[in-house]
């Protein structure tokens, strides 16, 4: 008997910051089913797939997701029962032509995804497979090396940090689980160090701790504090920072701390903070409008660092190609949401690969229970995610669940870490 599709349901649940988010379950003809739901973020690239909200004042903020519920149970579901889950590709594009617009406002992204990512969980269960083994293959041998976000601050935070995410990067480690015990470790220092100076040890909303810190120089200090404090050293544990500048970019000009930068100064100040600190990768150092400036960064720090466009490409492989045209980052972060299917998401990290650009399988800063991300990041051999901090369940299980796929591995495991960087 043909593994077909018999029905589709989805509800509203809520997410990490009690916002209201999309939740499916597929069920195949044999029994079989899978739940999928989807993540919200607060920074937004202004390029990226609509997330449909109900926009009701009156009801929840204007943040529920009823809409969006009910066409995945009255217009997607009629349209792919009796369809094979196997064929994740006419699946999504049935869905993408059913909506007929660029950015999927009309079933809404977050719609569309929560049935694509249940798809494939259901699919990958159908055949008896991890769900990483379905989507890699014997080859998806890989573990990731993980960005932590140890301090928060940006939108994420309550805090007066300009920088979105401060994250170290365990690249010296001998494996996945190594790396994450590291972490551990200058995690719990850094909260240590935190409370001998009186600063708060609250997190936000991915986790780190979110102190009232003066500048972004001092969190870079308290984090290589924390890092020398564990024992560690700048030769084995990195940083990684998400500047998220299209956030404090207006008319031109980058507004942080008591600073308004030009974009050449915004440019300058950049390479100043990598000769002077141990920073593997920046994220959106620039804002997602300031192309031309970007190509300029690239230039100039290429060589020394990973330069991620996540605002800057939001996923798209149609912003990625113009990206890789004119020579824009060498790095993208790859978020599902961003561009709301399984499918699209896939032709991305296909299309940075081929190009050697780095892909990063990334969270949102509004998360649910859902690992999808990790047996993605080991699914395609991505090399890197970010997936927040050491705290908060939604984030840890994404972590915890990279663990267990170390152990199914075994000695199939790889950790490149470093040798991503040589
Ligand atoms: C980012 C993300 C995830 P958000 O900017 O990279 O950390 O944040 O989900 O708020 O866009
Ligand atoms: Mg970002």
């Amino acid at each position: 008997m043909a593994i077909l599709i018999k029905d589709i349901k989805a509800w509203q649940i809520i997410d990490s910051r009690g916002n209201p988010t999309v939740c499916a379950c597929v069920e195949l003809n044999n029994g079989i089913s899978a739940i999928q739901s989807v993540p919200s973020g607060a920074s937004v690239g202004i390029n990226e797939a609509i997330e449909l909200r109900d926009n009701n004042p009156d009801f929840l903020f204007s943040k529920s997701v009823l809409k969006a519920v009910d066409n995945v149970n009255n217009i997607i579901a009629p349209l792919l029962i009796n369809k094979s889950p196997f064929n994740q590709f006419e699946i999504d594009n049935i869905m993408i032509e059913k909506d007929n617009t660029k950015n999927l406002s009309s079933l809404g992204a977050n719609a569309i995804l929560a049935v694509s990512l249940s798809v494939c969980a259901a699919a990958s269960k159908a055949s008896g497979l991890e769900l990483f083994q379905y989507l890699g293959g014997i080859n998806a041998l890989n573990m990731p090396t993980p960005f932590i976000n140890i301090l928060n601050g940006g939108v994420h935070a309550n805090n007066n940090l300009d920088f979105q995410e401060f994250m170290i990067v365990p690249y010296g480690a001998k494996s996945f689980s190594d790396a994450l015990r590291i972490s551990l470790e200058i995690f719990n220092t850094l909260k240590n160090i935190l409370k001998s100076r009186n600063l708060s040890v609250n997190v936000g909303d991915e986790g780190g701790f979110a102190p009232e810190l003066k500048t972004n120089k001092e969190a870079l200090e308290v984090i290589l504090d924390a890092i020398f404090e564990a024992g560690y050293s700048t030769d084995n544990v990195k940083i990684a920072l998400d500047i998220a500048a299209s956030e404090f970019y207006k008319d031109g000009k980058y507004n942080f701390e008591n600073k308004s930068l030009t974009s050449d100064e915004m440019i300058d100040y950049l390479k100043n903070l990598c000769e002077d600190y141990p920073i593997v990768s920046i994220e959106d150092g620039l804002a997602q409008d300031d192309f031309l400036s970007w190509i300029k960064l690239t230039q100039i720090l290429n060589k020394k660092v990973m330069l991620v466009g996540d605002d800057l490409f939001t996923t798209n492989p149609a912003l990625l190609k113009n990206g890789i045209e004119n020579n824009a980052a060498n790095s993208i972060l790859i978020k599902l949401n961003q561009i709301g299917t399984l499918s699209k998401t896939l032709e991305c990290i296909d299309l940075a690969k081929r190009n050697n650009y780095r892909t990063i399988i990334s969270h949102r800063s509004g998360e649910t229970e859902s690992t999808f991300i990790s047996d993605l990041a080991v699914g395609v051999n991505s090399g890197f995610i970010k997936t927040g901090s050491l705290s908060r369940s939604e984030r840890t299980m994404k972590y915890n669940r990279l663990l267990y796929i170390e152990k199914i591995l075994g000695n199939g495991a790889r950790y490149l870490g470093m040798e991503y960087f040589d």
